[in-house]
């Protein structure tokens, strides 16, 4: 079950990965200053951005929105960031909210312009944290019928409306924004699972884990790393590439949040070889 690791060499490479769709996990500021200059307050609205260190979801830091709606304000106020890498294979929305009980509600939108966009409403009840996932089609077009188009998507934005309660402030922390692969993608079988000279993946470690695993991995040359983790029940959750990962040992690391205890499996592809491994992951 576990395979051996000893063609691993003790001074692995260390890699940040950008995980496939990963939208902020607010990890990178060092300031209030910092992070406002990736998410903007949308125009003339009573919102403002703050790095929030007291109720982060997962690592140090999170992002607390604070909002006037009413009362001489405008009726809706919101922030918003730019997008980046391939979105063509996006299937939902994940992020890490602690709502403020307010009844108001928090209106999503993924823009391609300002004037033509998708949006998901959800509506601030209690105040413990969740975990929400939003799947692409529960997004509505603000114009015409067509699904989105996640290649062509520019910007996110978070707004908060008065929706069915009142005016008033309120604040909310967001936390690991993330685009979790499409699960209906068609993809390729997995190809065979042989590891010629020089190819190699070791055990998943720790295992068991709480917060985040990983394993290390030897390419013998360079290419492309496509991962893939599945659930318990065998569904593909998360899928992501790294492109251009140059030949010899790195560490592969991948957090599992919002996800409930189990086996899960993760695999990695490269130049036509796989591998996967199970770890457990225990609350
Ligand atoms: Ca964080």
């Amino acid at each position: 079950m576990i395979a051996s690791s000893e063609n691993l060499e003790p001074d692995t490479l260390g890699i940040v990965i950008q995980k496939f769709g990963s939208i902020d996990d607010f990890e990178e500021y060092g300031s209030d200053g910092d992070l406002r200059a990736a998410w903007t307050v949308r125009q003339g609205t009573a919102a403002a951005a703050f790095l929030e260190t007291a109720v982060p979801g997962e690592g140090r830091n999170a992002m607390r929105m604070e909002y006037t709606l009413g009362g001489g304000s405008p009726s809706y106020a919101g922030l918003s960031r730019p997008l980046t890498g391939d979105l063509s294979r996006i299937g939902a929305l994940r992020f890490w909210l602690k709502p403020d009980g307010s009844g108001r509600t928090l209106h999503i939108r993924l823009q391609e312009t300002d004037t033509k966009y998708w949006y998901a409403d959800r509506v601030l009840n209690g105040t413990d944290p969740e975990t929400a996932t939003i799947p692409l089609e529960a997004f509505a077009p603000n114009v015409g019928t067509a699904r989105p188009n996640t290649a062509a998507l520019t910007r996110i934005g978070l707004n908060v409306t008065i929706g069915n309660a009142g005016s008033g402030s309120g604040s909310l922390v967001f936390d690991d924004m993330k685009f979790l692969a499409a699960a209906s993608a068609v993809r390729n079988p997995a190809p065979p699972e042989v590891e010629p000279a020089g190819f190699s993946v070791g055990p998943a470690y720790p295992n068991p884990f709480n917060t985040a695993t990983g394993f290390e991995i030897r390419l013998p040359e360079g290419g492309d790393l496509a991962m893939t983790v599945f659930d318990p029940l065998g569904r593909e959750i998360e899928a992501w590439t790294v492109p251009n990962l140059p030949a010899g040992p790195h560490r592969i690391r991948w957090v599992a949040d919002g996800l409930a205890s189990g086996v899960y499996v993760l695999r990695a592809e490269s130049g036509g070889f796989s591998r996967a491994r199970k770890c457990v992951l225990m609350r």
